[in-house]
């Protein structure tokens, strides 16, 4: 039976870099993360210990050049980022906060002592970032942000609570964004200084083999050349979620992968009524509905990669792919969970797991909602947020 990539002949639209960046990915999160992911899942564990690993690899930031960083193209990263989310949405998540947050906050609004102080080492997972400008009461509307900076003698004095912060608890830098009198700005915060906290979040129901916290930064205080200097407003912490966009559109097909071939599995040998489920006309519906928002995700995906390496990918296209893949994923898996039936909602099966955390990534890095209202109003010119 062909995969659904062989279906798509996916391998004849790749180059053989890109090809081999997605084995080498494959064979990482097959060997070293789903042998154990149902325990961490279950235990709302991280295993920090393949950070380093990760790092060793190449796959963090990876798409960045110089720094230690490997320097592959869009459509590589995309497709790592596939192959991790195929085991768990939270190692791509992992990916995603180290490499297209915090290392790419660094990359591009970093001085050249801030890049050589931390990007190498965050390349080789030697040092974790996080990406701390979600408020509580500002998740959506960034603009509404409390965290403030204020100039202090030398240095600047941060004090506000951020939430939902991926990696916080265990991150050795975090890139808080906060308000100044010059606009919005980001700071590089060593997480070990007097005054900042992370408490991972711990009523999770989705996203349990990964880590968000609640941080709060209270009258922390870091010197003058903590601020990225290039940054100058939010339009720069945008720049970064833009690129964790591109990777979620990529990484969610990875799950949905997973959850279409669980269910051609099953209706293989799952017998019903004297026959294979997977020969009657309601599961092959179901299975072809599955694989065709699979091969649409997946050309999205390749066409805004091919747009992202000609520098040409406009936030508007990224809204459209985070919006419809994302939904389209949780489409695939809850289909899934239906031709498993009792079974499905049991951890002998990963699509659960995947459909609990594809709602998380529904919300992060813009909500349905606000993707929607993104495309509406680069149709009408009209705001309506
Ligand atoms: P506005 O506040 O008026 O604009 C500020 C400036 O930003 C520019 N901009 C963008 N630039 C690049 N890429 C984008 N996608 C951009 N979107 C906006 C904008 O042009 C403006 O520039 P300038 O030069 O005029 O100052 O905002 P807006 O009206 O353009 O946008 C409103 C809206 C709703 C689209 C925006 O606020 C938005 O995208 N909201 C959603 C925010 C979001 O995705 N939050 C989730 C972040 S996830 C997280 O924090 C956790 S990280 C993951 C983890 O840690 O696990």
């Amino acid at each position: 039976m062909p995969t659904p990539d062989e279906l798509l002949h996916l391998d004849d639209l790749l180059t053989d870099e890109e090809r081999g960046w997605r084995d080498r990915a494959r064979e990482f999160a097959r060997t070293r993360i789903l042998p154990t992911i149902d325990d961490d899942f279950e235990a709302k564990h991280f295993r920090t210990g393949l950070v380093a690993e990760l790092g060793a690899a190449g796959f963090l930031g990876m798409h960045l050049e110089g720094y230690g960083a490997a320097g592959a193209g869009a459509v590589s990263y995309g497709l790592a980022c596939i192959e991790f989310e195929a085991v768990d949405s939270g190692w791509r998540t992992f990916l995603s906060v180290q490499g297209s947050l915090a290392m790419t906050a660094i990359s591009l609004f970093g001085s050249e002592e801030q890049k050589q102080r931390w990007l190498p080492a965050m390349a080789a997972g030697g040092a974790v970032g996080c990406f701390a400008l979600t408020e509580a009461a500002s998740g959506s509307d960034p603009a509404g942000m409390t965290t403030t900076a204020v100039r202090d003698g030398d240095g600047w004095v941060l004090s506000g609570h951020k939430r939902w912060i991926g990696l916080a608890s265990i991150a050795d830098i975090a890139v808080v964004w906060a308000r100044t009198d010059e606009g919005v700005r980001g700071f590089l915060v060593e997480t070990g200084v007097p005054g900042f906290t992370a408490t991972p979040i711990d009523t999770k129901l989705s996203m349990r083999a990964s880590v968000q916290c609640d941080v709060v930064l209270e009258g922390v205080r870091v010197p003058a050349d903590a601020v990225l200097p290039g940054s100058t407003g939010l339009g720069s912490a945008f720049s970064c979620l833009n690129k964790a966009r591109f990777g979620i559109a990529w990484g969610v097909m990875g799950a949905a992968r997973t959850c279409l071939e669980a269910a051609v599995g099953r209706s293989l040998v799952r017998e019903s009524f004297g026959r294979p489920i997977g020969q009657t006309q309601l599961v092959q519906q179901k299975l072809a509905e599955m694989f065709v928002s699979y091969e649409r995700g997946m050309l999205l995906a390749l066409h805004l990669g091919r747009l992202e390496e000609r520098h040409a990918l406009d936030p508007v296209q990224l809204s459209v792919a985070k919006l419809d893949n994302v939904r389209q994923a949780i489409s695939v898996a809850s289909l899934a969970r239906g031709i498993l039936a009792g079974d499905g909602v049991t951890s002998e099966f990963p699509v659960m797991r995947h459909l609990a955390n594809l709602e998380s990534v529904r919300t992060y890095e813009g909500t349905d909602e606000i993707h929607t209202l993104v495309i509406g109003r680069a149709l009408t010119g009209l705001s309506a947020f």
